[in-house]
C-alpha cells in the first residue's frame, strides 16, 4: 500500500508539471524544464501517447511554436528506419526530431502555420512560413499536407513534398523507382526526389547533406535548421 502511495504521489507530482495543451500554445518559460534563449522543454501532454518531452519556442514572433526539428550539432544520426521517425529520436536541447505520430496528434485538429528556420555555412540566416501545415496518420503514412508558403525572399523549397507519404530508408512510400531516403541519407516526404533534406546528413557535402534546393549553387550546405509550427488564429 505505501508503495502504491508513493507511486501514485509520483505520478501526481508529474502532472503537476506537465504542461497540458495539444502543442506549444500558451506555454510560459516559467514551467519549462530546461531553457536557453529561444524557449524550453516541457512535458507536454500528449492524449494517448501520453507525457513526454516538447520544446517550446516562446520568443519568436510572440512565441507558441513546437519545435519537431532541429540540427545543430551534427551528433544525431538522422539516417534511421521507420520505428524511429515515428517514435522521435535525439536530444530536445540540441539535435533532434520529434516524431511523426506526436506531430500527427498535435496538427489533426484545427489550423496550424509552419515556420522553418535555416543558416548556411556562411552564415546567412533564412526562414520560410507556411499558413497550413498537418500531417496525416500512420495509415497514411504521415502525408504531408502544406500551402500558403510566405517568406521575405520567396525562395520555396518544401512545397513540391505537399501531398506525398514520409519514406524512410526501410519503407519506401515516395514517388520514385528507387527509394529516395538511400541516395539522400534522410528521412522525408519524398517525392521524385527533393527540393529540400532538412533529415539529411549533416556531415556530408553533397546530396546526402542537409540542404534547401533554394538557397544553393552550387549548393550551400545548412548549418542550423529548425522546424516549428503553431495554431493560426485568425
Ligand atoms: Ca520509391
Amino acid at each position: 500500500m505505501k508503495s502504491e502511495a508513493s507511486e501514485l504521489r509520483n505520478i501526481s507530482n508529474e502532472l503537476s508539471r506537465a504542461f497540458f495543451g495539444r502543442s506549444c500554445h500558451g506555454a510560459k518559460l516559467e514551467s519549462a524544464l530546461a531553457r536557453n534563449d529561444s524557449g524550453g522543454v516541457f512535458d507536454l501532454c500528449i492524449p494517448t501517447i501520453g507525457i513526454r518531452g516538447v520544446f517550446c519556442d516562446v520568443t519568436d514572433e510572440g512565441g507558441n511554436w513546437t519545435v519537431f526539428q532541429r540540427r545543430v550539432n551534427g551528433d544525431i544520426d538522422f539516417f534511421r528506419g521507420w520505428d524511429d521517425y515515428v517514435k522521435g529520436f535525439g536530444d530536445l536541447q540540441g539535435d533532434f526530431w520529434l516524431g511523426l505520430e506526436a506531430l500527427h496528434r498535435m496538427t489533426r485538429g484545427g489550423n496550424y502555420e509552419l515556420k522553418i528556420i535555416m543558416t548556411l555555412l556562411n552564415g546567412d540566416r533564412y526562414f520560410a512560413k507556411y499558413s497550413s501545415f498537418k500531417v496525416g496518420s500512420g495509415s497514411e503514412k504521415y502525408r504531408l499536407r502544406l500551402s500558403g508558403f510566405s517568406e521575405s525572399a520567396k525562395r520555396d523549397s518544401f512545397i513540391r513534398h505537399d501531398n506525398r507519404q514520409f519514406t524512410t530508408k526501410d519503407a519506401d512510400h515516395d514517388a520514385a523507382s528507387f527509394n529516395c531516403a538511400l541516395p539522400f541519407e534522410g528521412g522525408w516526404w519524398y517525392d521524385n526526389c527533393a527540393d529540400s533534406n532538412l533529415n539529411g546528413n549533416f556531415k556530408k557535402a553533397d546530396v546526402k547533406g542537409v540542404w534547401w534546393r533554394s538557397y544553393y549553387g552550387p549548393r550551400a550546405y545548412l548549418r542550423y535548421t529548425e522546424m516549428k509550427f503553431r495554431r493560426r488564429l485568425q
